[in-house]
Order: C-alpha cells, then structure tokens, then sequence
C-alpha cells in the first residue's frame, strides 16, 4: 500500500502515540546551508565525502582529511538552526509535546548530523520556556533527550590520550588558515606537526565525528528507545547508513507507525505509513507547531 500523505490522519496517530523517536539526517540541515552527503553537488575537490570520512582515509593521508573537515568546520560555524530544527526542538519541550501528542510518555531525537545544530535550537527553545516559566507559574520541564550519534564535527579527539574536547575556534592551527590551501585542487600536504595538536599530551588531533567502520554514540540508549517506540519519524535522511538506517525498519516490524519527511523518495520508504514529501523545513513546522 503506499504511504499516506494525509495531515489530519497523522495528527490523529500523532495524539494516540505513547513513545516517539525521530531519526533526523542531512536534509534536516540543509536550508541551513549545510551540504549533504549523497546529492549532486557532493564532492569535495574531486572526492566522495564517504571516501574521507573512514578511519583508513585518516591514517593514510591526515593533512587531506583534515582540510575537508577545516571546511566542514567553517560551515557549521556560519549556520544557523532552520524552523526545521525549532519544530524538533518544540517537540523536546515536554509542555508542547502534550499539545502535540498528549499520551506521549518518551520522545527521542536521534540526529545523524555532526553540525551541532539540533542542539542549538533545543538550548534556545528551552531557554525562552524558562524565561515564559519564570514569568510565569514557575519550574519548567527539562527537555527530552537528543543524541547526536555521529558525534560533532566541532570536537577534537586526540588520537594519543584520547582527550575529547569542543573547540569552536578556526582555523584550528595556522597551517589550516593558509588561504593558498582553499584553491588548490589537494596537492598540497600539511606536515604531520603542522596538524591541530592536543593541548595535554602533543598527540596528534582528530575530528569528533563517528567515521564509517567505528561505533555510533549513545547505541544502548538509543536502541532501547527505538524498541519501545510506536511512532518514528524518519527526517532528510537517505536511509543508507547503518545502524540508523534500521531504526524505521525496527519500529514497522513492532507494529509502529513510520513517518517518512524527505525533499523526495528515499531507501525509508519502505516501511513508511505516511510520506511527507517536500523541504523539511516546511513540512516539519506546518505538521508539528
Ligand atoms: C531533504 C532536504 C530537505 C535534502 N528536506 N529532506 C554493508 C551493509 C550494511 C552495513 C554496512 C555494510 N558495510 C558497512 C556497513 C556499516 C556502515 C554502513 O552503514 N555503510 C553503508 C554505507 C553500507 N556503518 C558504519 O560503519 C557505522 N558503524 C557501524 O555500523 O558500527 C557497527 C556497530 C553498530 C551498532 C552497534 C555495534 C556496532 C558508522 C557510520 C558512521 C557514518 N558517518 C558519517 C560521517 C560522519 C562524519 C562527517 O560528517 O564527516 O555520517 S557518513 C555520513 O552518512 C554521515 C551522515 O550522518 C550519514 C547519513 O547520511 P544522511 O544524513 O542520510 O545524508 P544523505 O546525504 O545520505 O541524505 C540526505 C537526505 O536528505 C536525502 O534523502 C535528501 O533527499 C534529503 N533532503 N534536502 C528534507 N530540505
Ligand atoms: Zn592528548
């Protein structure tokens, strides 16, 4: 059967659903002018971002890999959350999710992105329900959970001492900052000690994302979330990389409900009851607020 595109029977799924996780990818960023992985336009002097983003990649050329992700620091620091992550980030709010779905006991928001940005718009939305309570009739609930599960493209990792850290500051190391390093078509190589180091030990740093072949963050919590759930809502993700890939599969195979919200078919299709199909930043606030 294919899937619903009706709003007023989602709603109505909507207000009976108990335990919802959303599982957001790279669409859900990119009105914020954060590229995606697999459309057109997706490569990065020449290279599949996938090629770079492996462990691999990383041991074998560091200076190469670090000028992708010097990039992909630059843009994370220019964006700004979109109404896409606002509409998420009201959901979190326990005092609108009861609006929205009012026998909802859990709700999860599982990001695949490394941007940072779903976190952003959770800390501003909850910040105004503070500044409301406080005028207001007083405490305000903490919000629901938000794993970022590929972990974020703004901490560093040492390779050495394993301290992981935020750094918002770019470039990392002046060798990065180099302006002649932006044209060139990567046949320039930065010396293994001109890379960002680690401020405690010297050791050589890496980016704090979860690279193809290593393991997601937060997987326990997440799959446990995933098993109870009877609504996922499956956001600008193309639904190919595992294991988020399988939380929508999971959900339909328990007798829940799968929401697909894409810019145009995906791999997520599969199991999905209703497909909303159209810019998540439309789509999501249009649907949730
Ligand atoms: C819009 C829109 C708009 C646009 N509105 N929509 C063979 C079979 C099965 C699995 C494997 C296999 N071989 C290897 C594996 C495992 C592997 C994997 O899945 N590989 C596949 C490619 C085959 N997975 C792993 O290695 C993972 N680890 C793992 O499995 O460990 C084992 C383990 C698991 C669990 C327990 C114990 C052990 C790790 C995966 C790490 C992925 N890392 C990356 C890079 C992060 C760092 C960085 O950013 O550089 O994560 S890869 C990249 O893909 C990134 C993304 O988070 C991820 C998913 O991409 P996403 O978000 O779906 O983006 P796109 O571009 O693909 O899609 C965008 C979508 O948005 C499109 O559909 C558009 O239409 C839509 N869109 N604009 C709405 N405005
Ligand atoms: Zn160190």
């Amino acid at each position: 059967m294919s899937p619903s595109s009706s709003i007023e029977d989602f709603e109505r799924v909507l207000r009976k659903s108990e335990n919802i996780v959303v599982v957001a990818g790279a669409g859900l960023s990119a009105a914020s002018g954060i590229p995606t992985f697999r459309d057109a336009g997706g490569l990065w002097r020449g290279h599949d971002p996938a090629t770079l983003a492996t462990p691999s990649a990383f041991a074998a050329n560091p200076s190469l890999v670090w000028q992708f992700y010097h990039k992909r620091r630059g843009v994370a620091l220019a964006a700004q959350p979109n109404p896409g992550h606002f509409a998420l980030a009201m959901l979190c709010e326990p005092a609108h999710l009861r609006v929205v779905a009012p026998r909802a006991k859990s709700f999860t928001l599982v990001t695949q992105n490394v941007d940072g940005l779903s976190m952003r718009a959770r800390k501003d939305v909850h910040k105004r329900q503070v500044e409301r309570g406080s005028a207001g009739s007083g405490d305000v609930a903490s919000p629901h959970p938000l794993y970022e599960m590929h972990g974020r493209v703004l901490d560093t990792i040492c390779t050495a001492c394993g301290h992981r850290e935020h750094n918002g500051s770019s470039p990392l190391c002046p060798s990065l900052g180099d302006a002649s390093l932006e044209n060139a078509d990567n046949a320039q190589s930065i010396a293994l000690e001109d890379l960002p180091r680690c401020a405690q030990c010297g050791g050589l740093l890496r980016p704090g994302v979860v690279w193809f072949e290593e393991v997601p963050h937060h997987m326990d919590q997440i799959q446990e979330r995933v098993d109870a759930a009877d609504l996922c809502m499956v956001v600008g993700t193309s639904s190919t990389v595992q294991p988020a890939a399988g939380y929508a599969y999971d959900v339909g195979e328990n007798g829940g409900t799968v929401a697909v919200f894409n810019l145009q078919r995906s791999e997520g299709d599969e199991y999905a009851d209703f497909l909303f199909l159209g810019p998540c930043e439309d789509t999501l606030p249009r649907i949730l607020l």
